[in-house]
């Protein structure tokens, strides 16, 4: 058994990130649909699960509103509705799948749910000292499922952008202050952050162990624009207004034309893609040029957000809480077996597959048939042995 682990690691580590000769990527496959009646505050994607979480705000009323919306892609339809606080908002999950974590607007404040066991978390304030606020951004720290890093704004005041750190207990102290109104977590030692709310634009870049977060570099006007976010994937930075940055060096490796609006890049394939009203352009992430483009015949306002949303698939959210999918499209497909969402397949994702089923939790029903049992374990263990490809 530890040979093959060892044989299906090896064979795992080349075929995650290959460096592919450019294929020419076409559109023409791509369709988009919305789900009906939704209005999404912040929605994540669950590999594990293969669902869509989304914050419903209370005005939709009992028992769906103030409520983290459970999305089945494939029927389209909610297959649950997880009460979670009052106006919940933006949404980010940890590497992992195992956690997501919530901005609480109505309470000022963040707390966190646990897909493996169901577990809400207790609610923690959103403060720049005594002044309540609401978060910009949240993003949870990679490697440290239970750790946020979030901008936060006054509500009393125009002060905006203020970094502040939460862990499972509460808030971690700060570094101090930095205008921070767009956050990326690089790696798990690494959290870089863009200034969008006045002409410094500064890109800032800290080190995180886990426990303290240190300033180490900044640079102004790398990305420039207000309003505009940034995103890390595969350890650059993408920009929404069509930026990337290496955010070790903090040089700018190119600009896409064109690319603005909501953002996924896709590492493995070597793409980028952008939403911009009903427009889908896809970029080659070596040359930076347009490789194609489609046009949804359908009104869509400004995209808020872009996400791998399974295999070919895209999902997004809108500005006016409009929830779609994207498909068609290349996506490739999540590496379920990869459980821990670390990018190596090894005996830890063995060891937290069981753990999920030992829990009862969803997340272990490999086989989608509704039922936690030993036919879970033998099709996760087949899949294992095969690796991702
Ligand atoms: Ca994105
Ligand atoms: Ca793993
Ligand atoms: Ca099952």
């Amino acid at each position: 058994m530890f040979d093959r682990v060892a044989i299906c690691c090896g064979a795992l580590v080349c075929s995650f990130f290959p460096s592919l000769a450019q294929a020419q990527v076409s559109l023409d496959g791509a369709s988009t649909w919305q789900f009906e009646d939704v209005q999404a505050w912040g929605a994540v994607y669950s590999r594990l699960e293969n669902v869509i979480y989304a914050s419903i705000h209370s005005d939709v009323g009992y028992p769906t509103g103030n409520s983290l919306a459970v999305f089945d892609i494939d029927s389209r339809t909610a297959i649950d509705y997880i009460t979670i606080g009052s106006e919940p908002g933006l949404l980010s999950i940890s590497d992992d799948g195992s956690m997501i974590h919530v901005a609480i607007d109505g309470a000022f404040s963040v707390r966190s749910y646990n897909t493996i066991t169901g577990d809400i978390g207790q609610l923690h304030p959103l403060l720049v000292g005594n002044n309540a606020a609401v978060a910009e951004d949240i993003v949870v720290s990679m490697g440290n499922p239970g750790t946020i890093f979030a901008a936060l704004d006054i509500l009393i005041s125009t002060s905006d952008g203020n970094l502040r750190l939460y862990g499972s207990g509460g808030e971690i102290p700060s570094p101090g202050y930095f205008t921070c109104n767009s956050l990326a977590s690089v790696d798990p030692n690494t959290l870089v952050t863009y200034n969008n709310s006045d002409t410094g634009y500064g890109l800032y870049r800290f080190s995180f162990d886990g426990t303290d977060i240190v300033f180490e570099e900044g640079r102004g006007s790398l990305i420039s624009g207000f309003n505009v976010r940034i995103e890390a994937k595969g350890g650059l930075i993408y920009s929404t207004n069509g930026v990337v940055v290496d955010p070790v060096t903090l040089t700018r490796l190119g600009v896409f034309p064109g690319g603005y609006g909501a953002v996924e890049s896709i590492p493995e394939l070597g793409i980028t893609y952008y939403l911009s009203g009903d427009t889908l352009r896809v970029f080659d992430n070596e040359t930076f040029l347009l490789m194609d483009e489609i046009d949804f015949d359908i009104p869509l306002s400004s995209s808020r957000e872009l996400f791998v949303a399974g295999e070919n698939r895209l999902g997004y959210y809108t500005t006016t809480g409009v929830l779609g999918i994207i498909e068609g499209i290349p996506v490739p497909a999540p590496c379920i077996v990869d459980f821990t969402g670390d990018g190596v397949v090894d005996f830890f994702d063995i060891s937290s597959f069981i753990t999920a089923i030992n829990l009862q939790s969803s997340v272990a029903d490999f086989n989608t048939d509704g039922n936690l049992d030993f036919t879970d374990l033998e099709e996760f263990m087949a899949a294992f042995a095969e690796g991702c490809h």
